[in-house]
């Protein structure tokens, strides 16, 4: 391939196109110009720039005949866009530039977009960091999801307590999309199967039309760029022109109210599966289009002999969520190409990965047979296959299978029908290999890989953390932006006293500015000197936030105990939101508010503590609090946290970490070096043995004068009405699942190891470049590359 030479456009460029943008995409002259409307223009104009590596993917791709990578995800937690392409394509100075011509203010167009919110949390913002490393690394490669209406949920409090509001990203145009009418596929479900002349049909009795929404996704330095390929619900005929013209309106409008009502939302709890008949015909929905779409290339490129599929396409499974792909390719294979059930089964199982992101039980999707049978009938079958063609090849009936008490088990379905099976973390497929798919393992030894988690460093690094950024620039060069490695070549610096102060200065930077931005629009007066200690993800009991507010309450009342003792200065800083279904999530979502109320204002300590909770926790909000923490809390029960990514990218931007030995964190912390992490708590082993004692909860609390005390302050109402957290307190004394009260004083006096350490700011911020230098392994460059060698056996395009 020919080297790749890109001519950047200058600033006077950029500014030309956007005002061209603007004058005849947008239709406004200057003058009349929204932030809205330059928003777009420079939207445009930037999206320009991304066409060329993209038409040199799909040029290349298809001319060469090269492998793909197909990832299958319910989720994509993509963010705002635009900041994230200048970054990628280099064009941040001369785009700056370009603001400062047209006298346009770049913070306020940039926080003009809105999140594209697609997706719950971790494993959402995971798809959207491996379709960036993916473009940086020149795979080709496409992402297939949903094109939700409405992403996740807005979240603001009332009284304290979570409410939940629709969130309308699609109010307004979406600059990044193409929408292709061309690539639009008939979908089925429900309807009955037939058997004619020894073939089977499969009549669906409804179908909707999916849609293809394409949005560019450029990697780093604009060399190459893949599609994200999102799905919308179309029906098959507007309106029912029969009705329409006898004057029903009303009821002609229904089949389309119907099948938007598919890609109308994204379901907000990650955690239970409620057996929603919706959300399995949202999961089939994005995978028959997926697969039909992959078909139809593959035969352009290849040819009708479909033997060859797993040569030229690699399809991972993001969680379960897809993981009706199995029975799906081998019905195409069989009841529309002809193959018979053992070869299609073999095509099926060389070209499928799956990827498992939870042992919680209640996340492990399983789905009844008769919900199954009612909205894909032939896949049941075909299911029923599986299973028993699965029984009988490894002779073991009745022991491990897809199918028990009336259920089908989608992490069985998606393991046998896997080439690989991973884990997200090196302590988590541990897990993986010994607990929930134990027999399946002995049965496959070589099935499960590890490819740890990693996080785009281009996001969230050079575009959340500019202070910092230039600092790394100016000191080891720009190189580690493509190759997080050369981070190593900062541990030197990590007794050089200007760097250490240089260092400290653009965290301190990063902290002044969520001060007078985020947290002064709470009401809150932050010092910028005091320790920020951040804890922000989904609320869940296992992730332990009630863990940390009881940690800070049993802190201000020792504080009142001698409010001139010589303590370190904290702001706590939560957020997250919780499933809307979830009360126990909910309700310690109101005892943070209520305690942040009482102790912010609070005289006596407020030198010394205070909380912010800001709402609608995000990935724009992520970008602004990770840069501004000095302290990462990944504080969850060990055993419990797949992996974790947000740990990554706190321990990338200087912060320290309080932990337990869960998920990541075990790598982190070896990486970084244990002397610069602040472990405590029950390892998973013995968490594990712990909860088995009957009665731990309340021993643990008897032993714990701290624990005690807060539950004390709680249950005598000092924060608001102790009723308003019963099935709080009630669960942690009789039940604590979570083990809350075993880790409580391990996890306070390692909060008191925090506080000395932070005294001694030097030392700290020693061991912040040490976190920073030693953190490249979290890049998800890496990740990518293990996927890549251990799992899709695929190669960047030549030349890349
Ligand atoms: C499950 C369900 C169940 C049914 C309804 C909707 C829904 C949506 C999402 C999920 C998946 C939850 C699993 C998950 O998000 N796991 C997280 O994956 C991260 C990326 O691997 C990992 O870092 C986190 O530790 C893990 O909790």
């Amino acid at each position: 391939m020919r080297p790749i030479v890109t001519q950047l456009p200058s600033a006077q460029d950029l500014s030309d196109q956007i005002l061209h943008h603007l004058t005849h995409t947008q239709g406004r002259g200057p003058e009349f110009a929204t932030i809205f409307d330059w928003r777009l223009a420079i939207s445009y104009t930037i999206r320009d720039q991304i066409v060329t590596p993209w038409m040199r993917n799909h040029r290349t791709s298809r001319n060469q005949g090269l492998k793909r990578v197909y990832y299958l995800s319910m989720e994509f937690l993509i963010g705002r866009i635009l900041g994230d392409a200048i970054i990628n394509l280099g064009l941040d100075q001369q785009m700056d530039a370009a603001l400062d011509i047209l006298d346009l203010d770049k913070q306020a167009i940039l926080g003009d977009e809105p999140d594209a919110a697609l997706g719950n949390g971790g494993l959402g913002r995971l798809a959207a960091c491996f379709m960036e490393s993916l473009s940086t690394l020149g795979v080709p490669a496409y992402g297939y999801g949903i094109r939700y209406e409405h992403g996740l949920f807005r979240q603001r409090f009332e009284g304290g307590q979570q409410v939940e509001a629709p969130e309308d990203w699609l109010n307004q145009p979406h600059p990044w999309e193409f929408v292709r009418v061309d690539y639009s596929y008939e979908i089925g479900f429900k309807g009955h199967v037939e058997t004619v002349d020894g073939r089977t049909v499969w009549h669906p009795g409804e179908s909707v039309i999916a849609r293809a929404y394409d949005t560019p996704v450029v990697g780093w330095k604009g060399r190459w760029a893949n599609t994200l390929r999102l799905w919308g619900a179309q029906p098959t005929n507007l309106f029912d022109l029969h009705r329409f013209n006898s004057g029903d309106h009303a009821e002609a409008a229904k089949p389309e109210a119907l099948a938007r009502t598919l890609s109308r939302v994204l379901y907000p709890d990650d955690t239970t599966d409620s057996g929603k008949e919706l959300r399995l015909k949202q999961e089939y929905f994005l995978t028959a289009a997926a697969l039909q779409d992959i078909l139809r290339r593959y035969m352009d490129e290849h040819g009708d002999d479909l033997t060859g599929l797993p040569d030229k396409v690699a399809i991972q499974l993001n969680d379960t969520h897809p993981a009706i792909a199995g029975p799906e390719l081998i019905r195409l294979l069989m009841d529309e190409h002809g193959y018979g059930f053992p070869e299609a089964l073999q095509i099926a199982r060389a070209t499928l990965n799956y990827t498992n992101h939870t042992l919680l039980p209640e996340a492990l999707e399983r789905w009844s047979t008769w919900l199954m049978g009612r909205v894909l009938p032939r896949h049941l079958q075909i299911i029923e296959m599986i299973d028993a063609e699965h029984r009988t090849s490894t002779r073991r009936p009745g022991h491990v299978g897809i199918l028990k008490d009336d259920q089908v088990l989608m992490g069985e379905l998606a393991f046998i029908m896997a080439n690989k099976v991973n884990g997200v973390s090196a302590l988590h497929t541990d897990l993986v290999r010994s607990t929930v798919f134990y027999d399946l393992n002995k049965l496959h030894g070589e099935k499960i890989v590890n490819e740890t988690n990693g996080v785009a460093p281009r996001r969230w690094l050079r575009m959340s953390n500019p202070p910092l950024a230039k600092l790394l620039d100016a000191t080891i060069g720009t190189e580690w932006t493509g190759d997080l490695d050369q981070l190593r070549l900062l541990e030197p610096h990590a007794t050089d006293p200007a760097f250490l102060d240089a260092l400290h200065a653009a965290k301190r930077q990063n902290k002044v500015a969520l001060s007078q931005g985020l947290l002064a629009d709470l009401g809150l007066k932050a010092d910028p000197d005091a320790l920020f200690d951040v804890q922000v993800k989904r609320m869940h009991e296992y992730k332990r936030q009630l863990l940390n507010i009881l940690e800070t309450i049993a802190l201000w009342h020792r504080i009142h105990e001698s409010p001139n003792g010589d303590w370190t200065p904290r702001l706590k800083i939560f957020g997250g939101k919780a499933a809307p279904g979830y009360w126990l999530a909910k309700s310690v979502i109101h005892l943070i508010n209520d305690v942040a109320a009482t102790i912010n204002k609070d005289p006596v300590t407020a030198k010394y503590l205070q909380i912010a909770y800001p709402p609608n926790y995000n990935v724009s909000m992520a970008e602004k609090l990770i840069p501004a923490a000095d302290l990462s809390e990944q504080i969850s029960t060990a055993g419990k946290e797949a992996s974790g990514t947000g740990n990554m990218k706190f321990t990338m931007n200087g912060a320290l970490t309080i932990g337990t030995l869960d998920g990541a964190n075990v790598e982190i912390r070896e990486l970084v070096g244990p002397e610069n992490f602040f472990l405590f708590g029950l390892t998973a082993e013995e968490a594990a043995a712990e909860k088995a004692k009957p009665g731990h909860a309340r021993a643990a609390i008897e032993k714990s004068e701290n624990m005690k005390i807060a539950l004390q302050l709680i249950a005598e109402g000092r924060f608001g009405r102790a009723e308003s957290y019963f099935s709080v307190l009630d669960r942690t004394w009789n039940d604590d699942p979570f083990l809350v009260a075993s880790d409580f004083d391990a996890y306070f006096d390692s909060q008191r190891q925090v506080d000395a350490a932070y005294r001694d700011t030097r030392d700290w911020d020693r061991m912040a470049v040490l976190n920073i230098a030693r953190s490249g392994y979290f890049s998800s460059d890496r990740t990518i590359r293990g996927y890549m060698a251990d799992i899709w056996h695929v190669e960047p395009a030549p030349g890349l």
